[in-house]
């Protein structure tokens, strides 16, 4: 298998989390450079069909690309540690959570940052301050979500580590660029964020 993968960028930053985790080795990776547009070339378009990293390149040539979608068939491959879930109904708790730390946080947080940070203007084209701070404020608020949701349990799905957890604090991580940062009053939601971030798994691709 090959992982196509750029450095610092967060949603490739997922994937190798997960393959830390699972101490995955024999997958080769392809830097990507994105800031030079590596991932808008014709070829690596027809591979992948988006042009987004990250994507996974299976031996039989089909390529995979969002990195749950990813690290959903890597748990498949590689079980232990579980994840995802091991049956239904944990399953779609993990899910739910993933889903909502996507939406309401990973995402505003990168559109915050992608329209705020000086570097990142020749990947937006026009960067609108508006909308950098319409997104901080919606995280925010899903900020406040997570820490009654962690007040009373240690990681965001419920009483251990998963994709959740690693989709959340990979979020967090990114707005650091632009010194967004959880409320100090979040005192559940830094209690947690400090312990996923303090993981060995955690400097993989960061
Ligand atoms: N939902 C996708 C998002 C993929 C994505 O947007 N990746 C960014 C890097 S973190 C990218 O490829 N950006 C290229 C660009 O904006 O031109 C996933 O989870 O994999």
């Amino acid at each position: 298998m090959k992982l196509y993968t750029s450095k610092r960028a967060p949603n490739p930053r997922r994937v190798r989390w997960v393959m830390a985790e699972k101490n995955i080795t024999d997958v080769e990776i392809i830097e990507i450079d994105i800031m030079s547009g590596d991932h808008k070339t014709p070829e690596y378009r027809s591979k992948v069909g988006v042009p987004h990293v990250p994507a996974l390149e299976l031996d039989d040539g089909t390529t995979i690309s969002e990195s749950v979608a990813i690290g959903r068939y890597l748990e498949s491959m590689y079980p232990e540690p579980n994840l995802f879930g091991h049956d239904a109904r944990e399953q779609a708790i993990i899910e739910m959570w993933t889903r909502r730390c996507e939406f309401y946080l990973a995402n505003p947080l990168m559109l915050n940052v992608r329209h705020s940070h000086p570097a990142l203007a020749a990947l937006e084209g026009v960067q609108v301050a508006e909308v950098a701070e319409y997104n901080r404020v919606w995280a925010e608020r899903f900020m406040r979500t997570l820490d009654r949701q962690l007040a009373d349990h240690a990681f965001i799905a419920g009483d251990r580590f998963t994709i959740a957890d690693i989709v959340a604090t990979i979020g967090l991580d990114f707005a650091r660029l632009v010194k967004v940062r959880p409320p100090e009053d979040l005192v559940a939601l830094n209690r947690w964020y400090e312990t996923c971030r303090a993981r060995p798994a955690a400097s993989a691709g960061a």
